[in-house]
């Protein structure tokens, strides 16, 4: 495929409620998005940062200053034979892995529609559904908390995943277990522990967690091991794996029993292929995680969800649960079994609504060849 035209823009969406983790709440999402052109056919990439530095270090700043300084110059105006061949040429940039796969997703998008086959399908998807959790935040009351479990549990939700700290994890699992004793629930703390926790950490067990998202530091897989070898409940990494090579290293020394896998954070479908098939070939069970995506993002993480080693509920929900308006159409939905179906048509399967979008940007730059 030969790229004439590349377009980033940075689109301003208020979500329909504040999302609060361990490092911060959230309450209106910067989402730069990358549109090509390549052979007549037009591909869209979201990047996936945070607002700030606190989930990793790519901000929307950063990733537009790689994209527009390294990424497109590399790749504007030249011929590639797959997008798989452009996440190599990025390779000699060391992390900016959002940066990356924002481009790179958007080629998988141009790939899947000119070579006339879903998305889900030409990455290696074999899953016509895939089970959906939803990713419930800190609330201002643990009251508050039940409500939105119960909300979710009657939509449908296969898992209930919360957001914890320090301060508000045994209070709020104990609430939980005794209002909701049978759900599949796991916990995420967003490295907000560190193994001088141990002890606490270790009471976490009584609660019958599916797993433990990323306690320890952000940077770690070495505590993850002493830990996992301590706590009965599942370790499951999120900030520490970027790699297939990370993930093999955590798997080997014990340090997770569960991958959570983001596009964004392993740089791309590429990259997030082959932490699959690393985790899958050791019996890792893998789910997809959310970064807040906006549809197109969204989409993307179906089309991902739908290898076949992802077996356990995503953190994927419905466009609705974010906000009042998605900008594709249609809209991601959720039966009420807690399922997503593929789509199963050519390319991405939902389609950018470009009056929506032109609506949401606040900046764009256009590179020509
Ligand atoms: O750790 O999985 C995380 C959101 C932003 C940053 C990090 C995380 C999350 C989520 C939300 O848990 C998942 C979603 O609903 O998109
Ligand atoms: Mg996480």
């Amino acid at each position: 495929m030969r790229i004439e035209h590349i377009e980033l823009r940075e689109l301003q969406l208020p979500l329909v409620h504040f999302f609060e983790t361990s490092f911060g709440r959230t309450t209106a999402r910067r989402i730069v998005l990358v549109r090509v052109e390549a052979d007549d056919v037009t591909g869209w990439g979201e990047v996936t940062a945070g607002e700030e530095p606190f989930y990793s270090y790519e901000t929307p700043d950063t990733a537009w200053h790689i994209l527009r300084d390294f990424l497109i110059p590399w790749t504007l105006g030249r011929e590639w034979s797959s997008p798989g061949d452009v996440a190599a040429r990025f390779r000699p940039i060391r992390g900016h892995n959002m940066a990356k796969a924002a481009l790179e997703n958007a080629l998988w998008d141009i790939a899947a529609q000119r070579q006339n086959l879903p998305l889900a399908k030409l990455v290696g998807g074999t899953l016509e559904e895939i089970p959906c959790g939803v990713s419930i935040g800190i609330q201002t009351s643990i009251e508050a908390l039940l409500d939105k479990i119960a909300r979710e549990v009657a939509a449908g939700y296969q898992r209930i995943k919360v957001k914890i700290k320090p301060g508000w994890d045994v209070n709020v699992l104990e609430a939980i277990r005794n209002r909701f004793p049978r759900i599949l629930l796991m916990a995420d703390a967003n490295s907000a522990y560190s193994l001088a926790d141990l002890a606490h950490l270790k009471d976490f067990d009584r609660f019958y967690l599916m797993m433990v998202e990323q306690p320890l530091g952000w940077d770690d897989i070495f505590d993850h091991a002493r830990l996992q070898k301590e706590i009965a409940t599942p370790v499951c990494l999120d900030e520490s794996i970027h790699s297939a090579e990370d993930a093999r290293k955590a798997i080997e020394i014990g340090a997770c029993k569960i991958v959570n896998i983001k596009l964004g954070r392993v740089g791309g479908f590429a990259a997030a292929k082959q932490v699959h098939d690393v985790c899958r070939a050791r019996n890792v069970p893998v789910w997809c995680g959310g970064m807040l995506e906006s549809g197109i993002g969204r989409a993307h993480n179906i089309a991902m969800s739908a290898l076949p080693g992802f077996t356990l509920p995503g953190d994927v929900s419905a466009s609705k649960r974010y906000w009042s308006e998605d900008i594709i159409d249609p809209e991601v939905t959720v039966s009420t079994r807690g399922t997503i179906q593929v789509p199963q048509v050519a390319g991405l399967g939902y389609s950018p609504n470009r009056q929506r979008i032109d609506a949401c940007t606040v900046r764009k730059e256009s590179f020509e060849q």
